[in-house]
């Protein structure tokens, strides 16, 4: 496709992406990532998510046996109101009070198993788990917002290898979901259908950006992907969180995630890692026809287990900038086995 210096428009956040297709073969001397330990134990006797053990804060976990879910003891968001006075009496000083939940949920009780390791049950009882903790957050009145998402690998920022996820739910809607909201919204307005699914019916005609697709899911690197191996997980039909998916779809999305995650653990073998989250729209009490849900996977590496994607200089000051065009992306993720490196 595109070979020279161009830039791409994110229809989701109305944000461009400028990509330098032929700037992959530069040299690299700069930093060379760890890579993470392969063979982790079953149960970790120091390990403050594993069954049995003590956290931080001085409680201890049950012993659990599926997914396992408790308030975040470090939470960054509080559920009391705030009775601090907030004016600093300049309209260039503004803060405001922030109210929210925070919950951690644990895969399994298995410290080794990461999602693309568990089979297809435990995917689905983690999916509904972020269902059922999703939907209780998004009940509380003061809750507009629930943002399920997981940071995997140290390289993100993970403080524990036992794998993990977060729920944080807050009082207002934030900066990346009100994006989403105003073009989703507009779009609609203007055709009558989500933009979303206009946008994967489009991706399936033209085939070199998908990675799976099955009858409820699509898993493709979006035209757009600013991440070297970025990749979005859309449903095939308007839904506003994840408590609209029936059990079929529930199944279908376990069976994109093991196979997006397999794909990624096998490109270069090792246990690949990523921000990954759900899109939910907001939980502000309105219909949201113009919305569907989708997921976001981040990943931070660009040409082996050891060499990340800087998010810098231009990046910082400028705009997103990529180095392989989403389209090779694909097709190098496209080529791998559909079976786990661990496995074979
Ligand atoms: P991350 O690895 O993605 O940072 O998530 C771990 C979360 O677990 C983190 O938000 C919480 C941290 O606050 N945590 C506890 O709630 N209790 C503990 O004992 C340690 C970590
Ligand atoms: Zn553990």
């Amino acid at each position: 496709m595109l070979d020279s210096p161009h830039r791409r428009f994110n229809p989701l956040t109305r944000e461009w992406v400028l990509v330098s297709p032929h700037r992959a073969r530069r040299p690299w001397q700069g930093q060379v990532e760890k890579t993470p330990s392969a063979t982790l134990p079953q149960y970790d006797p120091t390990c403050y998510l594993c069954p049995r053990n003590e956290r931080a804060g001085g409680v201890s976990n049950p012993d659990y046996s599926g997914t396992f879910v408790f308030e975040n003891d470090f939470a960054a968001l509080l559920p009391d109101e705030s009775t601090e006075n907030h004016a600093s009496g300049h309209p260039l000083l503004v803060a405001l009070p922030e109210r929210g939940i925070c919950r951690v949920v644990c895969f399994s009780p298995r410290h080794d198993l990461t999602l693309p390791e568990l089979d297809i049950p435990a995917i689905e009882n983690v999916l509904t788990t972020w269902t059922r903790e999703s939907a209780d957050l998004a009940s509380k009145d003061f809750i507009q917002y629930v943002q399920v998402f997981e940071n995997k690998g140290a390289v993100m920022g993970c403080s524990n290898p036992h794998p993990h996820s977060q729920l944080w739910s807050q009082s207002q809607i934030p900066t990346e979901i009100a994006k989403e909201l105003a073009a989703q919204t507009a779009y609609f307005n203007e055709h009558g259908r989500p933009l979303l699914l206009d946008y994967v019916r489009e991706e399936q005609k033209r085939r070199e950006r998908l990675l799976v697709v099955n009858d409820h899911f699509t898993a493709l690197v979006p035209f757009w992907a600013v991440w070297p191996f970025e990749v979005m997980v859309v449903g095939h039909r308007p839904t506003a969180a994840l408590s609209d998916l029936n059990p079929a779809e529930i199944s279908a999305l376990a069976d994109v995630f093991k196979q997006v995650t397999t794909l990624y653990d096998n490109l270069f073998e090792i246990s690949f890692p990523y921000s990954m989250g759900f899109h939910q729209a907001p939980a502000d009490g309105q219909p949201h026809p113009e919305w569907v849900l989708h997921a976001h996977f981040y990943p931070p590496l660009l040409r082996s287990a050891t060499v990340r994607k800087f998010m810098v200089g231009y990046e910082m000051l400028a705009m997103p900038q990529r180095d392989i065009t989403p389209e090779s992306a694909a097709e190098r993720l496209r080529a791998l086995s559909p079976v786990h490196y661990k496995q074979r």
